[in-house]
């Protein structure tokens, strides 16, 4: 129970309550949370912060001449405009739009994270709006945050979902695994997130249980801080994007030294003999064996071969974090490990075997929820058209262009009106310059917004919106057992309305509002998504308040089911009764339906495959653009903690000493970082917690432009996306690459342009 004045909410780093003192709000994590974070804490300084959009705004260029290509977008005047008018022109535009081109006309797909409320969920409701008053609209497909999985995990053992989310459990690591080999480690700062909200993080606990019984961590990755220090791991400092080498030459001493599992190979996996011939060198001549694998990973043979000894005849775990495969050929990394995992033969058991992602987010190792979470339907699109998620430049640069996509020749689709609610693409696409070029080819661009983000910034047709503090909504998520009535705590921020407000304004306009809303107002949605876990519940006999005892007491908590291993465990314990879900219905080594589509950048069993984007010549450096530990990527980066997390109000790049004393540069100096793509300026860190030869800077600092008229400007605050590379992992998945670019650092001598990320961009006299 929150305590007087105080009320429950929910965020997707944390489940809490917040209540008003001497006029500021101050927000308490739920008592029930053993390892509580400051995410929370950017929540106060940001509701009204002066980077809040108050009113609808309408860009000048497109108000004076209409829809069509615009360079000035990203640089051009804003004109405030009444909601009926705003709402009147973009009706209108959609109208236009759709007439002539169907749904096919407008790109609705809208990645991004939104808030962790499963009513007011913008993504929902923009596909919701879409799809009911217009007919649909031009999808997107899997996540920038498992491109690559989402497509090569099903083809070789499961879905993603199965092998990231319902597989090993943090309790069977706490009580069963003795050796985990985490690759990429499993850093607490991301496993503080969860979509749709989390009571408790107990990942440090777990980890720590498992180290004290005895259990020993090895993080392989470039960054010392990716396991916690209760973890008690020793730290494997590796090459970034060469996992799969190391891998692969782990494999090979298993191999040659009989230390394989040869009767879980047989039993439950196709392929081993193909592969071995790889892996033997018999097929290309090239043994993958330890001193092959050293000049690559930067990692000593005899300390690769010594691991390798470490791991049969034990509960081993193999993790491979999202980031491994947020990179080049990043199918490579996520398919060897499961095939080092198999050699090891404990997959299935509990705390053994291969778990993708383990960490990345507070919803994988965890019980799932026994009754279906609250969501929104969103109705049928009738379009049929869609992009990998992370192709959204490449379609606006090249409508009607050929690409290649799991085994299958794709045409871009051509859609003219672009909708974004609920996610920030100049935080999560890369290549930012070459973004910037896209956004100016489209017709209009629509941005539903909290902040004056850069893509609000670049946007035809700006709506102000609530922030989840401003409404109430019900959080709850599969994965965790809360289900958290979130109260409304703040009065909207100037003329901000919810999202579903100006859908259904919008919804009236093209005659499809019933259609729409179905007649509920956002309250009786609360109701009747609440109707649908207590009908749930009472079903399974348990008790089921009614949505005034849910809404005055706060929470509930939801029943979950046993810990069952998944699918994995079902198919180690009958392999023929509970096959996976593959074309063998086994784990596939080798995988005839992708060497069927004969991709050299993904073949028919995992492979080493160098990587393009290498350290070299005028780009010596390895950049690690990874999650931000002080936000969830840009979201409230003006927030009290992203804010003071920064130093001369910039992000912080880690550097190591090797790497920071030739270049001249010391703790606290302002960087600028380089490659051919762009630039930007960080605040050096220099610390032995990076590899030499690797810098480390963060996503999510807005991008902020210093002269936004240049074709590649200068970003002074630090978002490392005009530097990342906008290139698909390979054929097979087309996903993001943006984890791993390569960069020089030289110190900033110059005078220091003034952070501008935050104000709000100029505008002319109301209409
Ligand atoms: N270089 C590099 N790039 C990356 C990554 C990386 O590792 N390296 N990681 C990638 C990954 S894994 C991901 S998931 C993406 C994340 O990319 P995004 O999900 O796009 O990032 P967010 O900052 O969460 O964007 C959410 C936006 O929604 C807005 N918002 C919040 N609530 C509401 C609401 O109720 N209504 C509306 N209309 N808007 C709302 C917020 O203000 C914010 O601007 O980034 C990717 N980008
Ligand atoms: N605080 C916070 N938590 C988050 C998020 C956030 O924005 N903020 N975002 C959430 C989201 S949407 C997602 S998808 C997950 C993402 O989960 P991940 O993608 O796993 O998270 P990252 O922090 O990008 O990367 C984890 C670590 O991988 C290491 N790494 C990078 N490249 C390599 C490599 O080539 N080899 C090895 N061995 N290691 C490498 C880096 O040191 C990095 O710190 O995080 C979630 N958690
Ligand atoms: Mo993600």
């Amino acid at each position: 129970m929150p305590e007087t004045g105080f009320r429950t909410h929910s965020a997707h780093w944390g489940v809490f309550s917040a209540g008003w003192q001497e006029g500021e709000l101050v927000v308490r994590p739920h008592p029930g949370d053993p390892d509580p974070n400051l995410i929370l804490q950017n929540f106060p300084k940001a509701l009204r912060h002066e980077a809040r959009i108050a009113r609808p705004m309408v860009r000048r260029g497109w108000l004076e001449r209409g829809p069509g290509a615009d360079d000035r977008r990203g640089r051009d005047e804003y004109v405030p405009v009444s909601w009926d008018r705003a709402l009147d022109l973009l009706a209108a535009e959609l109208k236009r739009v759709t007439e002539a081109h169907g749904p096919a006309g407008i790109f609705g797909g809208s990645y991004g994270w939104s808030s962790a409320g499963r009513f007011h969920h913008a993504q929902s409701q923009v596909h919701r709006f879409l799809n009911f008053t217009l007919g649909g609209y031009v999808r997107s497909v899997n996540s920038y945050s498992a491109g690559a999985s989402n497509v090569v995990l099903p083809h070789i053992v499961g879905p993603t979902e199965d092998i990231s989310r319902r597989n090993v459990s943090w309790e069977a690591v706490a009580a069963h695994s003795e050796i985990v080999l985490a690759f990429g480690g499993m850093a607490l700062k991301n496993s503080m997130v969860a979509g749709g909200g989390i009571s408790r993080h107990i990942e440090r606990g777990a980890m720590q249980a498992a180290a004290e019984r005895g259990c020993e961590f090895i993080l392989v990755g470039p960054l010392r801080d990716d396991l916690p220090e209760e973890a008690r791991a020793e730290w494997l400092s590796i090459i970034p994007n060469t996992d799969t080498a190391l891998m692969l030459a782990l494999a090979h001493t298993l191999a040659t030294e009989g230390l394989h599992d040869r009767a879980f190979l047989a039993r439950y996996t196709v392929g081993w003999e193909r592969f071995e011939g790889y892996l033997l060198g018999r097929s290309d001549g090239q043994p993958k064996d330890a001193a092959w694998a050293a000049p690559i990973t930067g990692i000593p043979a005899e300390a690769i071969t010594a691991l390798a000894r470490r791991l049969p005849g034990k509960r081993s775990l193999i993790t491979v974090a999202h980031s491994l495969q947020r990179a080049e050929h990043g199918e490579q990394p996520v398919w060897m490990g499961l095939v080092l995992a198999a050699m090891l033969g404990q997959i299935g058991l509990p705390g053994g075997g291969y778990a993708y992602a383990l960490g990345a987010l507070a919803h994988t190792g965890r019980r799932q929820n026994a009754v279906s979470p609250a969501a929104l339907p969103q109705g049928r699109n009738r379009c049929g058209e869609f992009i990998p998620v992370a192709r959204i430049a490449d379609m606006l640069l090249n409508p009607g262009g050929e690409y290649e996509y799991n085994g299958e020749k794709r045409r871009y689709p051509a859609p003219k009106l672009v909708y974004w609610a609920g996610g920030n693409p100049f935080h999560h696409h890369q290549d930012l310059n070459r973004l910037r070029r896209a956004f100016r080819q489209v017709e209009t661009l629509v941005v539903h917004e909290i902040g004056w983000t850069a893509t609000a910034r670049h946007a035809d047709i700006v709506l102000p919106v609530t922030m989840t503090l401003e409404r109430e909504d019900i959080g709850s998520s599969q994965t965790d057992p809360l289900m958290v009535a979130m109260h409304k705590l703040v009065e909207p921020h100037g003329e901000a309305r919810d999202d579903y407000a100006i859908f259904t304004a919008l919804a009236a306009r093209l005659g499809k509002e019933a259609e729409f809303t179905e007649g509920r107002s956002a309250r009786e949605w609360l109701r009747h998504l609440y109707g649908k876990t207590q009908a749930d519940l009472l079903a399974k006999g348990l008790p089921a308040p009614d949505f005034e005892s849910f809404w005055e007491a706060g929470e509930i908590t939801l029943p979950q089911a046993e810990d069952d291993g998944g699918i994995l465990r079902a198919f180690r314990e009958d392999p023929e009764g509970a096959p996976l879900p593959t074309r063998s219905g086994r784990i596939e080594i080798f995988c005839e339906t992708i060497a069927g589509f004969g991709y050299a950048d993904c073949p028919g069993h995992p492979a080493w495959l160098p990587p393009q984007e290498v350290p070299e010549g005028k780009a010596p450096l390895h950049l690690i653009a990874n999650q931000p530990a002080t936000r969830l990527h840009s979201q409230f980066d003006f927030g009290g903690h992203s804010a003071e997390k920064k130093r001369r109000g910039r992000e912080v790049m880690r550097i190591h000493p090797l790497d920071a004393a030739p270049r001249g540069i010391a703790d606290g100096d302002v960087v600028r970082l380089e490659n051919g793509r762009g630039a930007c300026l960080a605040t050096a860190e220099v610390t032995e917690a990076v590899r030499p030869g690797v810098v480390q800077l963060p996503t999510g600092a807005w991008y902020d432009p210093e002269d936004p008229a240049e074709e590649k400007p200068l970003c002074v605050h630090g978002n490392p996306n005009v530097l990342t590379r906008d290139a698909g992992t390979s054929r097979l998945a087309q996903g993001c690459t943006g984890q791993i670019t390569v960069v020089e650092v030289t110190r900033f001598t110059a005078n220091l342009p003034p952070i501008r990320a935050f104000t709000p961009p100029d505008r002319v006299a109301a209409e």
